[in-house]
């Protein structure tokens, strides 16, 4: 009896020191580059330092410019580039040459190159146009059950994701190595407004169209340089979010889409769904040992000016979420940026932002290497 007892307890003791020793789990593909589990061990450290801020599109364009190397808004008002630069593919599965915004693949696989050798850290969304109807991720005909195996446009499913499975492939570094993504497919499936959204398919549809497309990217095709995020949209709660997870062994970065919206209740709403939706996966996260992420955010044109440190910090700074992403200052659409620019209202309140001590952009992760 003492002796089983005795070895219980050591068992019991070997088990919780390698739990403290390795509190970083692997990435969900398990061949993954060295780089990319490295990327995902070194995210999860840099948590209790502070926030990383993204900007999608950031280094692509902005108010009034496009294709300028080197050029960012973000740079451009606070001197410093983002930490996390979002970029957005779609269309890449049909084979066009440039994405839904019209912005040229190899404009983007450009950036991303210049974004990585500055050791920035890249996450990738991705607006696939509907299988089935040939519409946009917009077009919501119902779908995703006739994509998964057995389905009438499985096989046309697949040769769009060797498309997608092609562009991953192709981006590498100087010295011939994969670089590390972070990819968001399938994002705000919360929301009713793409092809594989709420009452667009089943939950266990999502769940297999999500499965499908991490198992075909990594075994079938050997991409090995992506973590995967699942990022809905606000949700009520716990119960919400999960009803769709894919599960933790398809999903690295728990990630949340909360948008600011300027009516009046606006930014008193923001703070209640977001705070708690916040609270909720950052929550999780930590029992699941995941990464948590605020994976895209923003008010339309800024015109609170006070946004960055009295909404945006407010909301975000009590969570040890990885980064908090704003989205594009389109070149294309006037009143659609979310990002400041010089000479916008906002603008020094976001260089109050960019130094508060809890906010990381890209001179703070670049002497940390995250890919080492
Ligand atoms: C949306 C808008 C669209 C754009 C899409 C993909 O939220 O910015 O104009 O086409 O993202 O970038």
């Amino acid at each position: 009896m003492g002796t089983i007892k005795l070895t219980c307890i050591s068992l019991f003791i070997s088990w919780f020191c390698y739990g403290q020793q390795n509190p970083y789990s692997l990435p969900v593909d398990k061949s993954a580059t060295l780089e990319t589990k490295n990327l995902l061990i070194n995210l999860r450290k840099l948590v209790s330092k502070g926030i990383m801020f993204g900007h999608q599109d950031d280094l692509l364009y902005g108010k009034g410019w496009k294709y300028e190397t080197n050029r960012s808004d973000v740079k451009s008002v606070c001197g410093d580039y983002p930490a996390v630069y979002g970029w957005e593919i779609g269309k890449v599965e049909i084979g066009a040459s440039m994405n839904l915004d019209s912005v040229p693949f190899d404009e983007i696989s450009k950036n991303i190159k210049i974004a990585y050798a500055r050791g920035g850290v890249c996450t990738v969304s991705w607006h696939a146009d509907n299988p089935q109807s040939e519409g946009s991720a917009w077009d919501t005909t119902r779908v995703v059950y006739s994509v998964l195996p057995g389905g009438k446009n499985h096989e046309l499913f697949k040769q769009r994701l060797d498309r997608l499975a092609n562009f991953f492939l192709s981006l590498k570094d100087d010295e011939g190595k994969p670089i590390p993504l972070i990819f968001r497919p399938y994002h705000e499936n919360t929301g009713k407004w793409f092809w594989w959204g709420k009452n667009h398919c089943t939950p266990d549809e999502y769940k297999s169209l999500y499965r499908f497309t991490v198992n075909y990217l990594t075994k079938a095709k050997g991409v090995h340089n992506l973590l995967f995020a699942f990022s809905p949209d606000r949700v009520k709660n716990e119960g919400e979010y999960f009803e769709t997870y894919p599960g933790d062994d398809f999903v690295d970065v728990l990630g949340l889409d909360v948008y600011c919206w300027n009516k009046p209740a606006g930014i008193q709403e923001y703070f209640k769904v977001a705070k708690n939706d916040l609270a909720m996966i950052t929550e999780a996260a930590k029992k699941k040992n995941k990464l948590a992420a605020f994976t895209e955010t923003g008010l339309v044109e800024i015109p609170n000016p006070k946004w960055w440190t009295k909404v945006l910090w407010k909301t975000i700074k009590k969570y040890p979420v990885s980064y908090v992403l704003v989205w594009r200052n389109a070149y294309n659409r006037p009143n659609h940026y979310y990002a400041p620019y010089p000479g916008h209202t906002s603008s020094a309140d976001f260089i109050e932002f960019y130094k508060l001590p809890g906010t990381l952009f890209q001179s703070d992760i670049t002497k940390l290497n995250l890919y080492k």
